[in-house]
């Protein structure tokens, strides 16, 4: 089973240049709650490091790249994301590490709920020991 899951976007183009509409529960799988972003990442910094119990979220790298290592528990994969009309699908109980960010890098993120710190597992052997419950 892949962990990396990609959602394309249609690019609505024309010669003025380039539009991107998200519809929630249509382009993205859920009901949109919060948008925030990333950005100014310090160099060579590392980010993530958690799973979600229940959250839903896609991120699309507006600007720049960055690479999302995915987890499952049993396997890891890796993606670059470096294109706007393209999301990654972060399915709750994902453990999730973004590394790489390019000095430019612009990373929005679309929630399927807003912020609620005790839906983190921040500790990766609980995430081992929570996923196995699944
Ligand atoms: C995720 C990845 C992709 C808030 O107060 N509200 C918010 O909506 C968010 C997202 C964060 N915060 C606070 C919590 C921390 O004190 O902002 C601080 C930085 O958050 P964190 O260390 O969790 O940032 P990342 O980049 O490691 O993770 C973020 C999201 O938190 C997380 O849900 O999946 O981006």
């Amino acid at each position: 089973m892949s962990l990396i899951n990609i959602i394309d976007f249609p690019v609505l183009g024309d010669g003025r240049g380039a539009l991107v509409a998200l519809e929630a529960n249509h382009h993205i799988p859920f009901e949109i709650k919060r948008v925030y972003y990333i950005y100014g990442t310090a160099q060579g910094l590392a980010r993530g490091f958690h799973a979600h119990k229940e959250l839903k979220q896609v991120a699309i790298c507006l600007k720049g790249s960055c690479r999302f290592v995915m987890d499952d528990g049993k396997g890891k994969q890796e993606v670059i994301l470096a294109s706007p009309d393209k999301g990654l699908l972060i399915d709750a109980m994902q453990w999730h590490e973004m590394y790489d960010f390019s000095e430019n890098c612009v990373l929005m993120v679309l929630a399927s709920d807003i912020y609620d710190e005790d839906d983190y597992i921040r500790d990766y052997q609980n995430f081992l020991q929570e996923i196995k419950k699944c």
